[in-house]
C-alpha cells in the first residue's frame, strides 16, 4: 500500500525541474480550464483531487483517455504566467491525504497550475501522429469576481439603491444600518469614518455569506487580497441625498471610488484572466443553500443567473468587445459535496442544478458553448449505509464528524423529485421549507490507504473531466 502523500512527494521533487524546450512550447496544445464558485464552494478540493486523479488514473474509468490507456503520463510543469501565484497543489494534497487528513485552508485569490499530459491517440490517427503533449492550465478564481461584472452596468446611485434594499431582506447588517443613520452623505469626506463604514459594510456581507446568501458583491470586499485598505476598496452604498452634493463630500468621493473599483479592479480581471479561458467549471454548494433555507436558494439562483451572464457575450458591450473571436467552449455546472447524499438522491440534486440554471440558459444559449450539469464530490468523505429508523429504511451516509472526530450517520432528508417543490417557495419568498427538513453535517476527509495508481476517492470527477477535457485528449 502506498499513501498518496508519498506519491505526491515524489512528483513534487522531480518534475518541475524539467525544462521545456522551445519546440515543445510552440507546438503543444494548451487548454485553459477555469475553476470557479462562490467562497467555500469546493474549488481548492476540486482542483487538488482532479490533478491527483489525473496523475494516478485508477479511479477515472469514465475519462475515456484514461480508461483506454491513451494518457501515458501526467506531470506538473512550470505555469506559463509568471505573475499569477501558483496553485499550492502539494500543500493542499498533503492536507487532504496526510496522516491526519483535514480540509485545506481557504484561498482568496486567483492561482494557476499547469498539468501536462502525454497522450497517445488511439487507432490510425495515433499510428500516424504519434504521442503528443497537452498542457492543461488550471485557473482557480473566486466566483464573486464574476458577480462584479454586473457592476459595470450600474451607476453608483443605482447600485446603492439595489444594495440597500437587498440588505433589508437578509440577516446581518444592523451595525452598518445604525452607522448610516448617523452619516450625512453631503458632509465632507472623513477618511476614518469612510473606513469605519466600509468595515461595517464588509461585516454585513460576511454575516450574509455565513447565513447562506450567495451574492455578496463587490467581490473583493470578502476577498481583498493585497488591495485591502486601499481607496478602491473603501466605499459603501449610501442613501442618495435629495440635494446636490458638493465636491469633496462623502457621496461624491464614494461615487468616484465605485467607478475606480470598476475600472481598476473589475475590468483588469476580465481582461487578464477571464478572457483567456477555454473551458469552465462552476462549482455550486447547492446542498448548503438548501440547508440554509428558501431565501438562500433564491439568492443562489439569482447569483447563478448573474454569474452565467458573464458567459453570454453580448450582454455587456465592453465584455463582448474584449472577447471578439474567443469563446468558452464548454461550461460545467457542478453541485459539489454530493457525498452528503446517498447515490439514490444524486439525480435529484442534478435536476435542482439544472433548474437553477434554467433562466440563465433560456435567455441565451451561451453562444454555442456546450453546457452540462452534474452532481459530484471531489473528495468522497463518506460511505453509504442503510439504517432502520422507526420501521423505515433510510438511505444514509456515514463519516467522521469534523468537530468531534466521531463516526456519525447522516440522513440529509429527501430531496424532491420535482425541483419546483424547492424552487417555487424560494422564488415566492418563503421563510422556511414547509414539508421537509434538510440536514447537513460537516465531515472530515477520511483517512486513505491508496493502492499504487489510484487517486483519492471521488464521485463523478471522471465524468466531469471527460466533459471538460475528453475531446482534447483523444
Ligand atoms: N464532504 C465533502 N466536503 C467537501 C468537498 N469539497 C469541499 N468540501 C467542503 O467544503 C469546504 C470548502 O472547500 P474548498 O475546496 O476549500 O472551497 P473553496 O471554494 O476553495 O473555498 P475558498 O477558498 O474559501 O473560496 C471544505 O473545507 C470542505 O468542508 C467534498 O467533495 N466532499
Ligand atoms: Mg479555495
Amino acid at each position: 500500500m502506498v499513501r498518496i502523500g508519498d506519491i505526491a512527494d515524489g512528483i513534487g521533487r522531480g518534475v518541475e525541474t524539467f525544462s521545456a524546450s522551445v519546440s515543445e512550447t510552440f507546438f503543444e496544445p494548451v487548454v485553459r480550464l477555469g475553476v470557479t464558485g462562490l467562497s467555500r464552494a469546493g474549488k481548492t478540493v476540486f482542483i487538488t483531487s482532479l490533478v491527483a486523479n489525473l496523475m494516478e488514473r485508477g479511479r477515472m474509468p469514465q475519462l475515456r483517455a484514461a480508461a483506454s490507456g491513451g494518457i501515458t503520463a501526467a506531470y506538473l510543469r512550470p505555469q506559463p504566467d509568471d505573475t499569477i501565484p501558483r496553485f499550492d497543489y502539494e500543500t493542499h494534497l498533503s492536507a487532504l491525504t496526510g496522516t491526519a487528513p483535514h480540509w485545506p485552508e481557504s484561498t482568496r485569490a486567483v492561482s494557476e497550475l499547469r498539468l501536462s499530459l502525454k497522450v497517445r491517440p488511439s487507432g490510425l490517427i495515433g499510428a500516424v501522429r504519434g504521442p503528443r503533449t497537452v498542457h492543461v492550465d488550471i485557473v482557480d478564481y473566486p466566483g464573486e469576481w464574476l458577480l462584479d461584472l454586473a457592476l459595470l452596468d450600474k451607476t453608483y446611485s443605482g447600485w446603492s439603491a439595489d444594495i440597500l434594499s437587498r440588505m433589508g431582506q437578509r440577516p446581518g447588517g444592523d451595525g452598518f444600518r445604525v452607522m448610516l443613520t448617523e452619516t450625512d452623505p453631503t458632509a465632507e469626506l472623513d477618511e476614518p469614518h469612510a473606513q469605519a463604514l466600509t468595515g461595517a459594510y464588509t461585516e454585513a456581507l460576511k454575516e450574509a455569506r455565513l447565513a447562506g446568501f450567495s451574492d455578496c458583491s463587490p467581490g473583493r470586499f470578502l476577498l481583498p487580497g493585497d488591495l485591502a485598505g486601499s481607496p478602491v476598496l473603501t466605499f459603501v452604498p449610501l442613501p442618495e441625498p435629495d440635494r446636490p452634493t458638493p465636491r469633496g463630500s462623502l457621496w461624491r468621493e464614494m461615487e468616484r471610488r465605485f467607478e475606480a473599483y470598476k475600472r481598476e479592479v473589475v475590468k483588469p480581471f476580465f481582461r487578464d484572466h477571464f478572457s483567456r479561458i477555454d473551458r469552465q467549471v462552476v462549482l455550486v454548494d447547492a446542498l448548503g443553500a438548501i440547508h440554509a433555507g428558501p431565501r438562500a436558494v433564491e439568492d443562489l439562483r439569482l447569483a447563478m443567473t448573474e454569474i452565467l451572464g458573464a458567459f453570454r457575450p453580448g450582454r455587456n458591450p465592453w465584455l463582448s468587445a474584449l472577447l471578439t473571436g474567443r469563446k468558452v467552449e464548454k461550461i460545467l455546472f457542478a453541485a459539489t459535496k454530493a457525498d452528503h447524499l446517498h447515490h439514490t438522491q444524486h439525480a435529484r440534486l442534478t435536476a435542482i442544478m439544472q433548474e437553477l440554471m434554467r433562466d440563465a440558459r433560456r435567455r441565451a444559449d451561451f453562444a454555442g458553448a456546450d453546457t452540462a450539469a452534474m452532481s459530484i464530490a471531489a473528495l468522497r468523505a463518506t460511505v453509504e449505509e442503510m439504517r432502520t429508523h422507526e420501521g423505515e429504511e433510510l438511505a444514509c451516509v456515514r463519516g467522521k464528524l469534523l468537530e468531534t472526530g466521531r463516526q456519525a450517520a447522516l440522513y440529509p432528508g429527501e430531496l424532491p423529485e420535482d425541483p419546483a417543490v424547492l424552487l417555487e417557495p424560494a422564488r415566492e419568498g418563503a421563510a422556511a421549507w414547509l414539508e421537509a427538513d434538510y440536514n447537513i453535517m460537516h465531515f472530515a476527509p477520511a483517512e486513505l490507504t491508496l493502492r499504487p495508481g489510484e487517486g483519492p476517492p471521488h464521485i463523478r470527477l471522471d465524468k466531469a473531466a471527460e466533459f471538460l477535457l475528453g475531446d482534447r485528449l483523444r
